[in-house]
């Protein structure tokens, strides 16, 4: 599944900006490997470092090893609408 940012209102867009930007912490816009990690702790996952690797993997669509805001917005997309658990169950079924 592929989200477009052009199908986003203004308002999510700047909801995802904020969101991105958090995680990204040395504001080279991408969340990096070490950085994803912290997004996957955050959001309630206990996930050892593999795990967190081949999690980005399926994420990052152009396959350069980081997540840009586009990719961002498309794993947004996927967990939007979970509740907690479900998300750990989303996860989980990443992991895979
Ligand atoms: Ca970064
Ligand atoms: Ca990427």
């Amino acid at each position: 599944m592929t989200v477009e940012i052009s199908q986003l209102t203004s308002e999510e867009l700047h909801i995802m900006r904020t969101a991105f930007n958090i995680f990204d912490r040395n504001d080279d816009d991408q969340i990096d490997q070490a950085e994803f990690g912290s997004l996957i702790r955050a959001i309630g996952f206990n996930a050892s470092n593999h795990e967190i690797q081949e999690t980005l993997k399926k994420f990052d669509k152009n396959k350069d090893g980081v997540i840009d805001f586009q990719e961002f917005i498309s794993m947004a997309k996927h967990f939007e609408g979970c509740s907690k658990d479900d998300m750990e169950q989303n996860l989980r079924q990443a992991f895979r």
